[in-house]
């Protein structure tokens, strides 16, 4: 039986310091993602997006207990919820959950939805490690806190909405990180995440990276979470992303990346969810990073070469 994907998107640009994010979900759909997937040998299926009201009609600031400097938390309290039982409900119907964001602030969504009812593993491509919390964010973006907000930590604790029920550090691993702020790195020292930097992909290679990423994620749960920001690839692919950071991964290890998950999938159903984020189509080239968002969806779904 072919297998269901929900594509599920969230028009979300609260947890960015840039308009446009909003964006990605048409863009992403402009560049034949359906297409792709049927073509990778799924079956997509599209829920449209999530309403939420414009950025300029909220106040960013506007006061909740656990805000701290955390801009439009109120707001992406709300959508992430929304998120969350969408993904519980998908995966409940035996689909498989594919977010579009909008900002990675929808990550807190997902990863809530998608360990609901089962142990979760993650991989996080990113350029950044999203381990901010109110207190140590140096911008208030929430999309530089989700992976934070999902492990339950400074503020976003004393919330329930935030905390993902089965999501443990020990089964999380960042892929290409190059961007790390300073409190972060204490933060991450001191976790149990498991993170491969770009030096690591240099050294060893992007596919025994994805290997040992997989191997965290996948030991002692019963599924992977992937995570991919577009920010993730070098600029000069994927230029229509809001901080684009130097020195990313090229297109064709994003695809072995996504083919070699892929790859794992077919033998032993690892993956279990998804979400692909911050695709800015106002400061994209020609909506390049968009069909490169579609495409490395594509990939990791079973779309080979040959
Ligand atoms: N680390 C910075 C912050 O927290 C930037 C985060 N930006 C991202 N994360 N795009 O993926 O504000
Ligand atoms: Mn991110
Ligand atoms: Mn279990
Ligand atoms: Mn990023």
């Amino acid at each position: 039986m072919e297998r269901t994907v929900r594509i599920i998107g969230a028009p979300m640009d609260y947890g960015a310091n840039r308009r446009g994010v909003d964006m990605g979900p048409s863009a992403i759909r402009y560049a034949d993602l359906a297409d792709g997937l049927e073509r990778a040998g799924v079956d997509p299926v599209d829920d449209g997006d999530l309403t939420m009201p414009r950025a300029e009609e909220r106040d960013p600031d506007a006061d909740q207990p656990s805000r701290g400097d955390a801009k439009f938390l109120r707001e992406i309290e709300d959508v992430c919820k929304r998120v969350r039982d969408r993904v519980a409900t998908t995966l409940a119907d035996g689909e498989f959950p594919l977010v579009l964001g909008g900002d990675h602030s929808v990550a807190i969504g997902s990863l809530t939805g998608s360990a609901r009812d089962a142990d979760l593993g993650a991989i996080w491509f990113d350029a950044h490690a999203d381990l901010n919390t109110p207190e140590t964010s140096p911008s208030g973006n929430v999309h530089g806190m989700p992976l934070a907000a999902a492990l339950g930590r400074g503020a976003f604790g004393e919330t329930e909405w935030a905390p993902a029920p089965r999501l443990r550090e020990s089964s999380i691993a960042y892929v290409g990180l190059r961007s790390i702020d300073d409190r972060e790195r204490e933060l991450i020292r001191e976790s149990e995440i498991t993170a491969f930097t770009m030096a690591d992909i240099d050294q060893r290679g992007i596919s025994a990276v994805v290997d040992d990423a997989l191997a965290v994620a996948t030991d002692g749960t019963d599924g992977v979470h992937v995570s991919l920001d577009l920010d993730w690839l070098d600029p000069k692919t994927a230029p229509g992303v809001g901080t684009p950071v130097r020195g990313g991964v090229t297109y064709r290890e994003a695809h072995a990346a996504l083919e070699t998950l892929s790859r794992r999938d077919e033998e032993q159903g690892i993956l279990r969810s998804m979400d692909v984020v911050e695709v800015n189509p106002i400061l994209d080239e020609g909506n390049e990073t968009a069909t490169l968002a579609a495409e490395l969806t594509a990939s990791t779904f079973g779309k080979r070469i040959l």
